[in-house]
């Protein structure tokens, strides 16, 4: 049995700022973890060192499960998104052991590839509708069975999901948060368009995505939802704050568009009702920040009672090790649905050697033992942290709103 002796957690910042948890063993074998919560990393990672890592010292860690429940049970304060990253981030370190160990990659422990590969969505995004299609093409030239389309809205300076940079999209930023303005209505006026001209554009061989996050009221969603049926689309995410479960079954009242939710999940008893009353189609939580594979599969396994399927978060907040997870998790859960994949900068990508690889729109973990993914730790020395905000959003007239 592998014996806890060490633990420690690497700060770095490839691009982007990145936490990770790797832990140490008497045979040898460690394992790593992500802990990256986008904006309130250093939360975090004085979390794990000031309280986590002096109770793994010693421990077996081949037993996942107990020490998931010693840290949840035994923290006394349960669930919240700094705490169940930080188990997270334990949970996925002692996988990766647990699978190097027995010499398989880490989806075999999990009852082995119930699919070829994770269908996953890229991020078509643009300035106006014609930017956007232009670089939703480049992804069908690629082979992706899925593209998610944000584009700028007419009369906003600034909206979520709409950037520079060509593939992906980084919104954390400045050394204070980014104030931007927000228009409801003019952003409901717009969107039918961006999918209108979509289809026109792209055809519907493809399965299209929007993320509304989290911007509209239930019975705004419930008409957005309508406005967009034409357009089939796969799915229509955050379409409201979802801290109100039962707020949902006013936007089902309204449309048939499948709803996806739960990125800023943390736990199952965010999405219980959410997945009981059938409200939602997609359940968005993920790895890192919903205590790690051996949560992530109880909430999946709640989910496929009631038909939901999965569609784990992966924007580039979440580290190349909770990608690398993600995708042991989605290619042995039965009711997978989809991966979110926005690709990493290549630093990044250096600083974390991986095993993952995607093909003509599927994505596959790779068969090395563990996770399949490792942390270059002397060139993780070389990028310190940089504090970094995610935005805020005001109504025009300066109120306080959801970013
Ligand atoms: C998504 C998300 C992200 C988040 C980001 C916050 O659908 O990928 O909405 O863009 O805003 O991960 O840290
Ligand atoms: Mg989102």
């Amino acid at each position: 049995m592998p014996r806890i002796t060490s633990a420690r957690v690497i700060v770095t910042c490839p691009g982007r700022n990145f936490v990770t948890l790797k832990i140490e063993t008497d045979q040898g074998v460690y394992g790593v973890g992500d802990a990256t919560l986008n904006g309130r990393e250093l939360a975090v990672a004085s979390y794990l060192e000031d309280h986590v890592i002096p109770c793994l010292i010693g421990r077996d860690a081949h037993r996942i499960e107990d020490i998931w429940q010693y840290l949840y049970k035994g923290a006394y304060w349960r669930r919240g998104p700094v705490t169940m990253s930080a188990i997270a981030a334990v949970d996925m370190a002692l996988w990766d052991i647990k699978g190097k160990v027995a010499g398989l990659p880490v989806y075999q422990l999990l009852g082995g590839a119930a699919r070829e590969g994770c269908m996953v969505y890229g991020h078509a995004n643009g300035s106006d509708v014609e930017e956007t299609i232009e670089r939703a093409h480049e992804y069908l030239e690629q082979g992706y069975k899925a593209v998610r389309l944000q584009s700028g809205v007419p009369g906003l300076a600034a909206t979520y999901g709409v950037s520079g940079e060509r593939f992906y999209y980084e919104p954390a930023k400045g050394s204070l948060p980014e104030e931007t303005l927000w228009s409801t209505s003019k952003y409901m006026r717009h969107v039918p368009e961006l999918f209108e001209r979509g289809r026109e554009a792209l055809g519907w061989d493809i399965h299209l995505l929007h993320d509304v996050h989290h911007r509209l009221t239930p019975i705004e969603a419930g008409r957005l939802g309508k406005d967009l049926e034409p357009y089939r689309l796969f799915w229509l995410e955050d379409a409201t704050p979802a801290e109100n479960q039962a707020g949902f079954r006013l936007i089902r009242q309204h449309t048939t568009t499948p709803l996806a939710v739960g990125e800023i999940f943390n736990s199952v008893w965010d999405a219980k009702q959410l997945i009981e009353e059938q409200l939602i189609d997609y359940i968005r939580a993920t790895v890192v920040h919903a205590g790690g594979i051996t949560h992530l599969r109880r909430i999946a396994g709640l989910a496929d009672l009631y038909q939901v399927r999965t569609g784990c978060h992966g924007a580039t907040d979440l580290s190349p090790v909770s990608m690398a997870a993600a995708l042991n998790f989605g290619l042995s859960v039965p009711n997978f649905g989809i991966q979110e994949y926005m690709r990493h900068s290549a630093e990044t990508d250096e600083v974390f050697p991986h095993a993952y690889s995607l093909s003509n729109g599927l994505m596959h973990p790779g068969d090395k033992p563990g996770l399949g993914v490792d942390i270059d730790e002397a060139l993780a020395a070389k990028y310190a942290y940089k504090r970094a905000y995610l935005p805020v959003n005001r109504l025009e007239d300066g109120t306080m709103f959801n970013w």
